[in-house]
């Protein structure tokens, strides 16, 4: 397995509801590495181009004033298959179908059609690459010294 580097956004829920350091630690303690993170507003615009695929479903809207509704946590996390453990660790996309023990299942929940599922997490190589460049500049990304990896 190769060391990858993935995307998660923790939600606003998370933001708002103070779950972000309970989330990072289910990563720390998995033995993953946070590579590169920052608070930020999901505007719109920004909403358009993470969510390019999903422009034009009935939920695009209410996803977009979701995201939207306070600034989020993006971070980078490093690992070996840090993408599809990372998938794994965050759950089904439906909080109320997600099992418990993952991050949505523990974290998320539902107010009618609205989902707060907690946590974003990029689906495959190809979408972690383009989403860690849309929010992270090189340089704004860490390297750890191979010697210090535990
Ligand atoms: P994913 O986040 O598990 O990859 P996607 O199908 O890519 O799920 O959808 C992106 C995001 O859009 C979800 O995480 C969720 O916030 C929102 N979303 C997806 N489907 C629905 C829905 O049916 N109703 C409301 N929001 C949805
Ligand atoms: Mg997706």
């Amino acid at each position: 397995m190769a060391v990858e580097r993935t995307l998660i956004i923790l939600k606003p829920d998370a933001v708002l509801r103070g779950t972000m350091g309970e989330v990072i630690t289910r990563f720390e303690r998995k033995g993953y590495r946070l590579v590169g993170a920052k608070l930020l507003r999901i505007t719109p615009e920004i909403a358009d181009k993470h969510y390019a695929e999903h422009i034009g479903k009935p939920f695009f809207g209410s996803l977009v004033a979701f995201i939207g509704m306070s600034p989020v946590l993006v971070a980078v996390i490093e690992g070996e298959d840090a993408i599809a453990v990372t998938r794994k660790l965050a759950g089904a996309t439906n909080p109320l179908k997600a099992e418990p023990g993952t991050i949505r299942g523990d974290f998320g929940f539902t107010k009618g059609s609205d989902i707060y599922n907690t946590i974003h997490a990029s689906d495959s190589l190809e979408s972690a690459a383009r989403e860690i460049a849309l929010y992270f500049s090189p340089d704004e990304l860490c390297s750890y010294d191979e010697e210090a990896h535990l």
